[in-house]
């Protein structure tokens, strides 16, 4: 168990270290996707994007994610979301969080770089505005999936639908540890209801048409370096299987929306945070504005 009280780290919008490349014009010319990324994207709902970060970076964030993952760890009080089975061995633990960018300066600043927000301008069609952030840990040998499920499902508090998520390896993933798995071109299906994230893997069969089943039934693995990218549509459906191997397989995810998108409801938006009304944009502390300066 820590002591000691941490700064909220979503008070300042703009990256506290030198991590991560700055957000510059140079930077867009490099990370800038290229055309044919772009079609892919549109025409299958997902795209492998850039290797962001390798080397002492990674190895940053992992050590971040080991100290997120102790209960009572300084910053706590600002999480979201904070699923854990607080396994003693850390190859055990089961976690999925949302709110790191408050609490880990890595995670903090990882939403400012060049190679998440450059190809987010260009998938969102416009100015790129943080929606919020999640850690997912699949321990070694683990039966758990994450089922089958389109994002917008669970964002529908937000409208217009103009949502990205860029999911972000902390492990090489492979099909063997539970990589992610999309069904290509289902971005351009109906939006279908919550079926549940944990548990049965083929809860939405159940929702489907035929030509949807049909469609299903030709899932892509897509396998990512440590530290590679991939962005996906918020209706694209996607899930990943069991992690069949002896070590874990964490991931980061940053989910955003292009300048704009409101609030739908009076509620706060995010567990512990002060509440926008129905109607008006996303801004103010939690919502920073990611776009080039
Ligand atoms: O990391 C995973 O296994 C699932 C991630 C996911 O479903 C998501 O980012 O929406």
């Amino acid at each position: 168990m820590h002591t000691g009280r941490a700064k909220d780290l979503s008070l300042t919008h703009r990256p506290l270290s030198s991590l991560f490349p700055e957000l510059n014009a140079a930077a867009a010319q490099q990370w800038t996707l290229t055309t044919e990324q772009l079609q892919f994207f549109a025409e299958h709902g997902y795209v492998v994007g850039p290797q962001l970060f390798d080397g002492n970076v990674l190895e940053h964030l992992r050590a971040e994610l080991q100290m997120l993952m102790q209960p009572g760890h300084p910053g706590s009080e600002f999480w979201y979301e904070y699923h854990s089975n607080e396994s003693a061995d850390p190859n055990q633990v089961l976690f999925h969080a949302l709110g790191a960018w408050r609490i880990a300066t890595g995670f903090h600043d990882l939403l400012w770089h060049p190679g998440f927000v450059v190809p987010a301008q260009q998938l969102l069609g416009g100015s790129v505005r943080f929606w919020h952030d999640q850690l997912f840990c699949k321990p070694a040998h683990h039966g758990g999936v994450v089922a089958w499920h389109q994002d917008y499902s669970y964002w529908t508090r937000t409208t217009p639908m103009a949502h990205l998520t860029a999911w972000i390896g902390l492990d090489e993933s492979t099909p063997e540890n539970g990589c992610l798995h999309y069904v290509p071109g289902s971005h351009r299906w109906n939006l279908l209801p919550i079926t549940g994230l944990a548990g049965d893997m083929h809860a939405i069969q159940s929702v489907l048409n035929e030509q949807q089943w049909d469609q299903f039934r030709q899932p892509v693995a897509v396998p990512l370096k440590a530290g590679q990218c991939v962005f996906h549509h918020p209706l694209t459906i996607h899930g990943s299987f069991e992690n069949r191997t002896a070590v874990p397989r964490r991931a980061t995810v940053i989910n955003a929306v292009r300048d704009g998108v409101c609030s739908s409801t009076d509620d706060p938006l995010l567990e512990g945070v002060h509440s926008i009304a129905a109607g008006a944009p996303l801004s103010g502390q939690f919502y920073p504005l990611l776009s080039l300066p």
